[in-house]
C-alpha cells in the first residue's frame, strides 16, 4: 500500500479529462470532467487517487498523512499559461498613450518603436534587475493558481542578451513555486544594428544563437514571429530547420496581423503550437487539425490592439484543433497579468464556452508545451492543483477581476499564495 501524503475531501473536482475519457474515471462528460463530492489524493508529488468520495479505499484514506477538508471548494488542475513574454526591461505605457493619440501598432513598430524599444530597455539592464522586474508579474499569475508558465526570450536579439533572458526565465522557475518552460524567440524582430540585413540576422539566429542556446540547455522550444513586420515564411523555415537540428521543438507566432499561411507552415513542421491566428484560413485550420498542432489563442493582444478579425474558432472546432488560451503577457500588445481575465475574454470576444476556456489553460495548454504529465486530474499526473471558492466552474470565466483562488499545490507541495500576491 502506498502511503498518501495528502487527501482532499469535501471538494468538487473539475478533472478536465476529455468527455470521451470521463466515464473511465467516474467523471461527468460535461466538458469539465466533473466529479461532485470528490476526493483527491497525492503521494510523492503525483496524483495517487481521484474519484467519488464514496469509492475512496478506506485503508489508504485512514493512513493518509494530511487530511484536508475543502469545505465545498472546487479543485482543478493547476493552471498553465502557455504563452508569455514576461521577462523584459522597462514598459511601454508611453506607447499605449501614443496609440490612444492615433498611432497604429504597425506604425509604431516601423518607426523603430514597439518591440525595439523593449529590446533597448532589456539590453540595458543586468540579469538581477531583469529578474527583479519579472518576479512581481509572475507572482500575480501564481496567485491565480498558475503552476506552469511558458516564458519566451525575444527582447535580447543578440546571443548574449537572448541567453541572459532565458537564464532569468530559468531562475524564476528555480526560485518561485512555478514550473517555467522556456522558449527561444530570437526571430522576434530585426535588431537595429541589422537594419537592411535581415538575412544576416537570420544567419546569426540559426548558426550562432540556436547552437549556443541548445548547448547550454536554455530553451525547451523555439518560436518565430512570422509576419510582414517580422520574419517571412521562408526565414521561419530556416529557423525551424536549425531548431530541428538542435533537437528543440518549434512553435510559431502565426497569422496575427495578416495571413501569411503561418498556421499551415507550423502544421507542416509539426509545431507544438501556432499562436494568435486571427487571420488563419480554413485550410490553415484543417492542416493544424491533421498535424495535431495546438491553436493558442490570445485574446489579450486582440483586445489591446483593438483587432476586428476574429480567430476562426468554428473552423478550429470543425477540424478538431486543440485550443489553448494564454496571457501573452508582454509590454506592447498584451500587458496582461491575469490568466483568469483571459478566460473571460476568450468567452466574451471569441465565443469559447467556459469549458473550452478552462480546458485551454489546463489540458490543452499542457499539450501546447508538449507536457504530457499535467493538465488533468488523473492518477499518475503531477499533483499540480488549484482550489477555488466558486459554486461552479463557469465562474472562472464569468467574473472580470477578483480572484477566487484559495489554494494551489505544486508537485504535492502547498504554494504560498499570500506571498505571491
Ligand atoms: N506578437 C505580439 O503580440 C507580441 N510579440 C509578437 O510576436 C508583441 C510584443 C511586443 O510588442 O513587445
Ligand atoms: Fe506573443
Amino acid at each position: 500500500m502506498v502511503r498518501w501524503d495528502s487527501l482532499w475531501v469535501n471538494v468538487s473536482a473539475a478533472t478536465m479529462v476529455p468527455p470521451e475519457a470521463a466515464g473511465r474515471v467516474g467523471a461527468e462528460a460535461d466538458g469539465y470532467g466533473t466529479i461532485r463530492d470528490a476526493a483527491v489524493a497525492v503521494a510523492n508529488g503525483k496524483i495517487a487517487w481521484v474519484g467519488p468520495r464514496a469509492d475512496l479505499p478506506a485503508e489508504e484514506a485512514r493512513a493518509t498523512r494530511h487530511m484536508h477538508d475543502g469545505s465545498g471548494a472546487w479543485i482543478t488542475p493547476g493552471l498553465i499559461d502557455c504563452h508569455t513574454h514576461l521577462v523584459f526591461g522597462g514598459d511601454r505605457a508611453q506607447e499605449f498613450e501614443m496609440r490612444l493619440n492615433g498611432a497604429t501598432y504597425e506604425e509604431i513598430a516601423r518607426a523603430g518603436g514597439g518591440i525595439r524599444s523593449t529590446v533597448a530597455a532589456t539590453r540595458a539592464v543586468g540579469e538581477d534587475q531583469l529578474y527583479a522586474a519579472a518576479v512581481p508579474r509572475l507572482r500575480r499569475l501564481i496567485a491565480e493558481g498558475v503552476t506552469t508558465v511558458e516564458i519566451k526570450s525575444g527582447y535580447g536579439l543578440d546571443t548574449a542578451n537572448e541567453a541572459k533572458m532565458l537564464r532569468v526565465a530559468r531562475r524564476l522557475g528555480r526560485e518561485l513555486p512555478v514550473d517555467v518552460a522556456t522558449t527561444f524567440l530570437g526571430a522576434h524582430a530585426l535588431p537595429p544594428e541589422f537594419e537592411g540585413r535581415q538575412t544576416a540576422y537570420v544567419d546569426l539566429v540559426c548558426d550562432e544563437m540556436l547552437p549556443r542556446i541548445a548547448l547550454d540547455k536554455l530553451a525547451d522550444a523555439t518560436d518565430v514571429f512570422c509576419e510582414k513586420i517580422a520574419f517571412t515564411p521562408g526565414e521561419t523555415e530556416r529557423v525551424f530547420a536549425a531548431s530541428a537540428k538542435a533537437g528543440i521543438p518549434v512553435k510559431l507566432h502565426a497569422d496575427q496581423l495578416s495571413d501569411l499561411g503561418g498556421a499551415a507552415l507550423a502544421a507542416k513542421h509539426r509545431a507544438l503550437s501556432a499562436e494568435h491566428l486571427e487571420y488563419t484560413s480554413e485550410a490553415g485550420a484543417r492542416a493544424m487539425g491533421a498535424a495535431g498542432t495546438v491553436a493558442v489563442i490570445l485574446p489579450g493582444a486582440f483586445f489591446v490592439l483593438r483587432e476586428k478579425q476574429l480567430p476562426p474558432i468554428d473552423a478550429f472546432r470543425r477540424h478538431g484543433v486543440t485550443m489553448a488560451i494564454a496571457s501573452d503577457c508582454n509590454p506592447g500588445s498584451s500587458p496582461v497579468l491575469s490568466l483568469l481575465l483571459m478566460l473571460n475574454m476568450g468567452c466574451t470576444l471569441f465565443r469559447l464556452t467556459p469549458a473550452e476556456a478552462l480546458a485551454g489553460v489546463t489540458r490543452n495548454a499542457a499539450r501546447a508545451l508538449g507536457l504530457s504529465d499535467r493538465g488533468t486530474l488523473e492518477v499518475g499526473k503531477r499533483a499540480d492543483l488549484a482550489l477555488w471558492r466558486i459554486g461552479r466552474p463557469a465562474e472562472l470565466s464569468y467574473w472580470l477581476g477578483g480572484n477566487p483562488c484559495i489554494g494551489a499545490i505544486r508537485r504535492g507541495e502547498s504554494v504560498p499564495l499570500a506571498e505571491a500576491a
